[in-house]
C-alpha cells in the first residue's frame, strides 16, 4: 500500500492504523500548499481534491476520505480488530468517524489551524472556536469511564488521537476535560501512535523553514 500523507495532518491516523496492523506501506510525502509530491509531481493528478489521506491499495485502487481510508485499512486486516463487523457497532464506529470528521476535524480545527492550510478570516476562527467547547464537552462525557469510543480500540481512536494532537498548535486547552485529556494520552501511549506520532513530529519540524 502507499500512504500519501503530511506530517501530523489526519493522515497520522492511517499511518496509526497501517502500524497497528502491521501492514506493509510507503509513505509519501505531499505538499498540501504547493499540491505537489516530493519529486514535484502534481498530487492532484492522484487525488483531484488534493487532500491526505491518500491511500492507493496493492491492488492499485486509489481511496481517499478519512473515513474510508480507515476502515478499508481496518477491514483489509480484520485480524487486528480495529472495526467491528456487527451491524449496530459498526454503525457506532461510523458515527465516531463522522463525529470526528465533520464536527471535529472540518466543522471546528480546520478553521482553528488556520493559516497553516487554508486561510481563514478571524471570524470564521472565532466560530470555530465557539462551537469546540460543546462538541468537547460531547466526547468528556462519552469517554468518562470508558477506554475507547466503541467496546474496543478502533480505527475512530486513531483519527481523535490525531485530531486532538491540533490542541497544542491552536491553543485549546483539555484541562477543563479529564478523561478526553487521559484518554489522548492512553491513545498516544499505544506502540503504533507513539511510533506514528514521534515520527511525524521529526517530519513536521524538519519540513518548517528555519
Ligand atoms: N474530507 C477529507 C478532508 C481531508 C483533509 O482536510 N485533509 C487535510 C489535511 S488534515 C488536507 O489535505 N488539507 C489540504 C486541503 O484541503 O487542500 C477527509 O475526510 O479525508
Amino acid at each position: 500500500m502507499q500512504l500519501y500523507f503530511s506530517p501530523l495532518a489526519c493522515s497520522m491516523a492511517t499511518r496509526i492504523a497501517l502500524y497497528e496492523v502491521g501492514a506493509e506501506a510507503s509513505y509519501h510525502a505531499v505538499d498540501l500548499v504547493a499540491k505537489t509530491l516530493e519529486d514535484g509531481a502534481d498530487f492532484r493528478a492522484i487525488n483531484p481534491m488534493g487532500q491526505v489521506p491518500t491511500l492507493r491499495t496493492d491492488d492499485g485502487v486509489v481511496l481517499t476520505e478519512n473515513g474510508a481510508v480507515l476502515q478499508y485499512v481496518a477491514d483489509a486486516f480484520p485480524a487486528a480488530g480495529l472495526a467491528p463487523t456487527s451491524a449496530v457497532e459498526r454503525a457506532r464506529l461510523h458515527q465516531w468517524l463522522s463525529f470526528i470528521g465533520t464536527e471535529l476535524h472540518k466543522g471546528v480545527f480546520a478553521a482553528l489551524l488556520s493559516p497553516l492550510l487554508v486561510d481563514a478570516p478571524e471570524a470564521t476562527r472565532d466560530y470555530a472556536r465557539g462551537r469546540l467547547p460543546q462538541r468537547l464537552a460531547v466526547l468528556e462525557q462519552h469517554l468518562t469511564g470508558r477506554e475507547f469510543l466503541i467496546d474496543t480500540y478502533s480505527v475512530a481512536d486513531a483519527y481523535l488521537a490525531t485530531v486532538l494532537v491540533w490542541t497544542s498548535a491552536t491553543n485549546v486547552s483539555l484541562a477543563p476535560y479529564p478523561a478526553l485529556r487521559a484518554y489522548h494520552a492512553r491513545i498516544l501511549a499505544r506502540p503504533a501512535a507513539a511510533r506514528a506520532f514521534s515520527e511525524e513530529r521529526d517530519l513536521y519540524v524538519a519540513s518548517r523553514p528555519a
